[in-house]
């Protein structure tokens, strides 16, 4: 009854998720607060190279390298209309849907389910000549957070996703190499109301997207090769991800 009536008064309401119980709960905690604050930091200062743009869509990258191997991070933002941010990270997060717009992926397993909200991921990635077949072994979290610094705007939602270990998919086992990986999608509506007073359609909805991603390939893979394929495939994700959840939601009743 209390629950319905902070529903009905529009006050925040955090979902109690059941993953607190899980002995990984403090990292995914730690590692999905943290996320957000990276994310919600701009990409001025001059660290922060631009290497595509699409329309809204702008891509930056950092060049780094660990031990000879390139992990730079990348960080994209967009603006895409139609949709919220409770969408873009449901269908981020939803193994349903992953084949759908996930063209890097031959083969996904869904390890563990920690919780609704919370799961343990094994992907196996298509092969890219000339190096070996990578894997990546991680959880996933998705969730809602009050927005604090403007009590009037909508939640901040947030997918997040960050390599770890199962006892089911040891590390050492076949000839893959596990890439290892932090990625998050953080996400804000904004309602621009109809001015008639009418109600609020997908025509009056815009969904501000950062993308995140720090992705160590694991093993020998030649820099300028892998710098070439984040080059073509993080804008064809970026896009045909964001697209995906468009026409999905479209026509659907809207999800805040
Ligand atoms: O964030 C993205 N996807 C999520 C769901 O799949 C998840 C997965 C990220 C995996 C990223 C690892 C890609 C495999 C890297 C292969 C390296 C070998 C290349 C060799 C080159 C010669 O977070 C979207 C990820 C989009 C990746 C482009």
């Amino acid at each position: 009854q209390q629950y319905l009536e902070k529903l009905k008064n529009k006050q925040v309401v955090r979902f109690p998720s059941q993953a607190p119980a899980h002995p990984l709960w403090p990292e995914i905690e730690r590692v999905t607060l943290e996320q957000l604050q990276y994310a919600r930091l701009g990409v001025e200062g001059g660290v922060w190279q631009l290497f595509a743009e699409d329309g809204e869509m702008k891509m930056y990258k950092r060049e780094e390298e660990v031990d000879g191997l390139a992990v730079d991070p990348l960080k994209a933002v967009h603006t895409v209309k139609g949709v919220t941010g409770r969408e873009m990270t449901h269908y981020f997060f939803s193994p349903d849907v992953r084949f759908e717009w996930e063209t890097t992926l031959e083969q996904m397993k869904v390890l563990e389910t920690i919780a609704d909200d919370t799961l343990v991921i094994l992907q196996i990635h298509k092969r890219v000549w000339p190096a070996s077949q990578r894997d990546a072994l991680f959880w996933s979290h998705v969730r809602r957070v009050p927005n604090d610094t403007d009590r009037d705007a909508q939640d901040i939602w947030i997918a997040c996703n960050h390599s770890t270990e199962h006892h089911e998919a040891p590390s050492n086992e076949g000839k893959m190499v596990r890439v290892s990986l932090t990625v998050c999608l953080v996400c804000q509506t904004s309602i621009e109301p109809p001015s008639d007073g009418g109600p609020v359609t997908r025509d009056h909805l815009t969904c501000k997207i950062t993308y995140c991603s720090v992705v160590n390939p694991g093993g020998w893979v030649p820099t300028s090769a892998l710098r070439a394929v984040y080059k073509r495939e993080y804008p064809k994700f970026l896009k045909r991800f964001t697209q995906y959840v468009k026409d999905r939601c479209d026509k659907q009743p809207i999800l805040f």
